[in-house]
């Protein structure tokens, strides 16, 4: 992509309205516009991170063997009368009459919906297990949208909903989740910590939250500093292995962890003094287990393997899509902008022409800008006719984890410059070397 022909409309003053650092950079950046109190325009560079993250979740989802597909964003409200939420669910529910005079809702969440498609045509144990999920927009008219797109009205959010014959089975979908939520976390450079939590309006008893450590986090919560040693890494998982599955699971959840919801003081009294934090966290997911609450309300069988019907077994289980966006910014920023993780950047590298319009510098960035497309990357080229200090002040705020700067003056001596935002450092290269070296950061 030529910046000249982007649409980045970045700012230089740091908005009134923003309180946080995530929410100022996306505005900032230009990735965002506010359209109304906690509804949101992705403009086309937030846009880029959105899918990018959205692309992550599918590829974990479909490796832990759960299939995508999707509902609408507009339902009857009689769905959610037989389920007896559609009371329950109060003031966060936006309501909506159509024509006919019929009560229909903005989807907060969907259990109903998707018991709904299952209870017509899982009809035998042999049509489970089954996870679905979906990846699509919520709306909750929250009473106090903001930080952005981490407490929005509308926002965008990962649902899944498992369906077993028994409890043990759904557990083990419940431990499938917590593990695939814990590699899809990392790939975006996050560490999210599963916490004990409450289930709310959801239901059920068995439920964790998974939270992101940053001062900005809404949540207070109270856990063992080892549990920050837990890293998932590089493993081999089998989804079918209920024992793997289990075992990290415990490992990764037996340490105290929990939101203020949950906390109990004798308990964590027992974590030696040293190790025992209280923080605050964003919570970017929640898995729940809540048995046969919607199965039970909306008369939701299957024949077991001795021909008698029983109620399904269920859980949901989400991700905060767009919120991840706002969290990995928290985790990853400095005074001139945002640093993006290489899993979710916008763009692989930036390249910098130091002189448009001077022949050789504009030869040698189509080069580089080339080079790099073949080799599968995005680039950003800034060829807009700008000084350098506002050049260097865009990447940096943008965040691309590479640049690479074309001057004059460098290739004289045949380099150009290779600069990593994370660390600052810049190296001189010769084109050639400067491009494998991005190339081998995304392999
Ligand atoms: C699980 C999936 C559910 O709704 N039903 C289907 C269950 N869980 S949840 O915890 O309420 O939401 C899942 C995740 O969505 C994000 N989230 C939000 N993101 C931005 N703005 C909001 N107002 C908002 N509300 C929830 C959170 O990351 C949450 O963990």
């Amino acid at each position: 992509m030529r910046l000249s022909r982007y649409f980045l409309p970045v700012l230089k003053e740091n908005p009134a309205e923003a309180q946080i650092v995530s929410h100022r950079l996306m505005l900032r950046a230009g990735m965002i516009k506010q359209s109304a109190a906690g509804i949101y325009s992705w403009l086309p560079l937030g846009l880029k991170v959105l899918k990018n993250i959205e692309t992550i979740v599918h590829e974990e989802q479909a490796k832990a063997g759960h299939l995508a597909m999707l509902m609408p964003t507009i339902q009857s409200a009689d769905l959610w009368r037989e389920s007896g939420r559609y009371d329950d669910y109060g003031e966060e529910m936006l309501r909506i009459k159509d024509r006919h005079g019929r009560d229909m809702l903005f989807t907060p969440t969907a259990e109903e919906l998707i018991t709904d498609i299952v209870r017509g045509h899982v009809t035998s144990y042999k049509d489970m297990p089954l996870t679905m999920y979906q990846i699509q927009w919520k709306f909750r008219d929250e009473r106090r949208p903001r930080f952005g797109v981490m407490r929005g009205r509308e926002f965008y959010m990962k649902d899944g909903y498992n369906f077993d014959l028994t409890k043990e089975d759904a557990m083990h979908a419940y431990n499938r989740h917590l593990v695939s939520y814990l590699r899809t976390y990392e790939r975006m450079g996050l560490q999210a910590i599963p916490m004990r939590a409450d289930s709310g309006p959801i239901g059920g008893d068995d439920t964790h939250e998974f939270l992101v450590l940053a001062e900005t986090g809404e949540s207070e919560v109270f856990y063992d500093s080892a549990v920050t040693d837990l890293t998932f890494g590089d493993r081999d998982i089998n989804y079918d292995d209920k024992a793997q599955c289990q075992s990290i699971m415990e490992e990764f959840t037996t340490k105290y962890a929990r939101t203020d919801e949950t906390h109990d003081e004798a308990l964590f009294a027992e974590v030696p003094q040293v190790r025992r934090k209280v923080a605050r966290g964003i919570e970017v997911g929640q898995i729940f287990y809540f048995g046969t609450k919607y199965s039970e309300a909306m008369g939701a069988t299957v024949q077991d393997g001795d021909g008698k019907q029983v109620l399904v077994h269920m859980g949901s289980h989400g991700i905060g899509v767009s919120r991840l966006v706002g969290a990995i910014i928290e985790a990853s920023h400095d005074d001139k902008g945002i640093i993006w993780p290489e899993g979710v950047t916008p763009f692989h590298c930036g390249i910098v022409n130091l002189k448009q319009g001077f022949a050789e510098a504009d030869a040698a960035c189509e080069d580089l800008y080339h080079q790099l497309t073949k080799a599968g990357l995005e680039p950003l080229y800034d060829d807009r006719n700008e000084r350098a200090g506002g050049k260097f002040a865009t990447m940096d705020l943008i965040g691309l984890p590479w640049r690479l700067t074309v001057g004059p003056r460098g290739l004289k001596n045949g380099v150009v410059e290779l600069t990593c935002r994370k660390t600052g450092e810049s190296e001189e290269l010769t084109p050639q070397a400067a491009i494998a070296k991005v190339i081998s950061q995304y392999n």
